[in-house]
């Protein structure tokens, strides 16, 4: 199949899944073309089959906001015409599934036609997509894909809540991780002394949006610290890191917090850690706590969303209700204390992850739907 991909290409689960997804489609012989505003930042410069078409925005004065889902439109366009693509998967409705609409009705137009899958992450449905000025746009994209998948059964029940989206099925497809890249046997002294300093490591990674609630995981890690020694290992940028840093301070553990920015390769530096910690306000699946889990990393979250189908309350990790600083720091603390435990729960984490998200699985269920879609075209 010859397969098109939108996503958002910076840091991000969404355009990190939909980067892994299309370099496992192109290793099985499809060919792909990523279609955005930038390389994708999991994207290798050169893999066989895999093509990057740079949507460029034109600037005028008279254009207070530069419409990029209309240039995106054209470039989908006009890639799906020149490269005959079956396919155009947009990763995160807004505005992608929009644009692969508008993309498709100029094709058909002219007498050809593709199909359009669209998947939903996260706040596409859960807080963006339900503003006033984006929701009729955003249930009407919906309604108009050939295929949508969620990348949990919380988001599919989310979307029929708050959308009512008639007629439009939607499939879940679990994220997933390459095995290969996510383990721990892989990069045995991945993280330097300097920050192991021989302490138990404690591990965030996101974008420090507000909906991590970066504060509450200096919190915890404070009070790991106060009972063993241990250091914190941020990585990823973002609005809130200022107020990591400011709480880390206040809290006196700011010589044992490392900020490391954003990083394309967070294998090597997971497969360090001894606890990942993913406080959310809301999270529609929790990609970084299932890569953590991959590498067998415990981890620690809030009950929400989508992370009771990724971490296993009790045997992979714990789960407690939001904002409940004093149980998950409870939680930690008796894992880094108990090396039997820590070794039981990593075991489980690596094994649970493996299997009930390996990428061959669900890169199989993507190349069914997309079958399925152009079978009843
Ligand atoms: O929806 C977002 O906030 C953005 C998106 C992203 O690009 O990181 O995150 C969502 O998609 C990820 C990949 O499917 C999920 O792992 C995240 O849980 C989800 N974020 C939220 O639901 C807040």
């Amino acid at each position: 199949m010859k397969i098109g991909i939108t996503c958002y290409p910076t840091y991000g689960g969404s355009g990190a899944v939909a980067t892994e997804l299309g370099i496992a489609l192109a290793a099985r012989g499809h060919e792909v073309h990523f279609i955005t505003y930038q390389q994708p930042f999991r994207l290798p410069n050169f893999l066989p089959r895999v093509f990057f078409h740079e949507v460029e925005v034109g600037r005028y004065p008279l254009f207070e906001f530069p419409p990029y889902d209309l240039a995106l439109a054209v470039k989908m366009h006009e890639v799906v015409r020149d490269h005959k693509l079956d396919v155009l998967h947009c990763h995160y409705a807004i505005p992608h599934a929009t644009s692969a609409w508008i993309a498709r009705e100029m094709l058909r137009e002219s007498g050809s036609d593709v199909r359009v899958v669209t998947t939903l992450h996260g706040t596409d449905i859960t807080i963006v997509g339900q503003e006033r000025s984006f929701f009729t746009i955003t249930k009407f994209s919906i309604e108009k894909s050939d295929a949508v998948t969620a990348v949990s059964e919380y988001l599919r029940d989310e979307t029929y809540r708050a959308f009512g989206c008639q007629g439009c099925g939607v499939e879940v497809i679990h994220n997933f991780i390459d095995p290969e890249v996510f383990s721990r046997r892989r990069y045995p002294d991945a993280l330097p002394e300097a920050l192991r300093k021989g302490r138990k490591v404690v591990m965030h990674i996101s974008n420090f949006r507000a909906v991590k609630r970066v504060r509450d995981v200096v919190k915890i890690f404070a009070a790991v610290h106060a009972v063993t020694p241990a250091t914190l290992v941020m990585v990823g940028d973002g609005p809130e890191r200022v107020e990591a840093e400011a709480e880390a301070r206040e809290l006196g553990v700011q010589h044992d917090v490392h900020f490391l920015g954003k990083l394309d390769a967070v294998a090597p530096l997971l497969s360090g850690a001894d606890l990942f910690l993913l406080p959310s306000q809301t999270e529609s699946f929790g990609l970084s706590a299932l890569e953590a889990l991959a590498c067998g990393v415990p981890v620690i979250a809030s009950d929400v969303g989508g992370l009771p189908e990724v971490v296993r309350h009790g045997e992979t990790g714990w789960l407690h209700p939001l904002g409940d600083i004093d149980a998950m720091s409870a939680s930690a603390v008796a894992l880094l204390t108990d090396d039997a435990l820590w070794q039981r729960m990593s075991s489980a984490a690596e094994i649970d992850a493996r299997t009930r998200f390996a990428e061959d699985d669900v890169v199989r269920q993507y190349e069914a739907l997309y079958e399925r879609t152009l079978v009843t075209a």
